[in-house]
């Protein structure tokens, strides 16, 4: 990665002014004396800067690439990176819906943090009964019209499989996931990127509708650096037609 935004050149040639300011352990701690930071006017507005450059500098870009067995780019997959710290670090999504339109769930996969409350709008005419058998949430909206009052909470981690009482062909997926840091591959080609992954070791993990129910996701061993981007390839095997 190649720092060069404005304020970040602006940063580095300060540092450049003042010898005194250092830096060690590649960028990542600046010392200051504090007879300095008296002097400098600009010392709070540095001091800033630098927080936000360290904060920028310490997260990495992650690209996966989903294929299936043939090697042909995968939609609608969703990667994961799980660890203790990106445990530690999961957040509810605000405004998660699943909704139904056209007889159909829309988005056909839904990806939330645990803790997320999704509501499940009906934008059809006709009523919907949407209910889940699923370990990770079992549910049931009773025949309803427009959008039920309360949203449904995901507090566990899995795979949720959602139906329709009325219409046996309904069929959606959501997958509840302990990590802020997940994706769905869009159309086409089957890349996803997850920006702002702090470093560190994971498991990243893949996971597609078309896995056998029940399957667990496929995983493997991903190392994100400090600075820059990391690719991964995954190629998905025992996928379902
Ligand atoms: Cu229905």
């Amino acid at each position: 990665m190649t720092l060069c935004s404005p304020a970040e050149r602006a940063v580095f040639a300060r540092r450049a002014r003042h010898p005194g300011r250092r830096a060690t352990g590649g960028g990542s701690v600046l010392l200051l004396r504090l007879s300095e930071l008296g002097r400098a006017l600009h010392g709070q507005l540095l001091l800033g800067l630098v927080g936000g450059l360290v904060a920028m500098a310490h997260a990495g870009t992650v690209v996966v690439a989903v294929a299936d067995a043939a090697g042909e780019p995968l939609t609608d997959a969703v990667v994961f990176l799980d660890s203790a710290e990106a445990r530690k670090q999961v957040k509810p999504l605000i405004g998660a819906e699943m909704a139904q339109e056209k007889r159909k769930f829309v988005p056909s996969v839904l990806v939330v943090p645990v803790g997320t409350e999704v509501r499940f709008p009906n934008h059809d005419s006709v009523r919907h009964h949407v209910y889940s058998f699923s370990p990770a949430k079992k549910f049931e909206l009773k025949l309803y019209s427009g959008t039920p009052s309360n949203p449904v909470l995901f507090d566990k981690p899995g795979v949720v499989v959602l139906g329709c009482n009325i219409h046996d062909q309904m069929v959606g997926w959501m997958l509840v996931v302990e990590t802020p840091f997940y994706g769905r591959t869009p159309d086409g080609s089957g890349k996803v990127q997850l920006d702002n992954v702090p470093p560190g070791v994971y498991t990243l993990r893949t996971w597609h509708a078309r896995l056998p129910v029940g399957a667990p996701a496929q995983e493997q061993v991903l190392t994100v650096p400090s600075i820059g981007a990391v690719s991964a390839s995954v190629r998905m095997a025992g996928l379902q037609p």
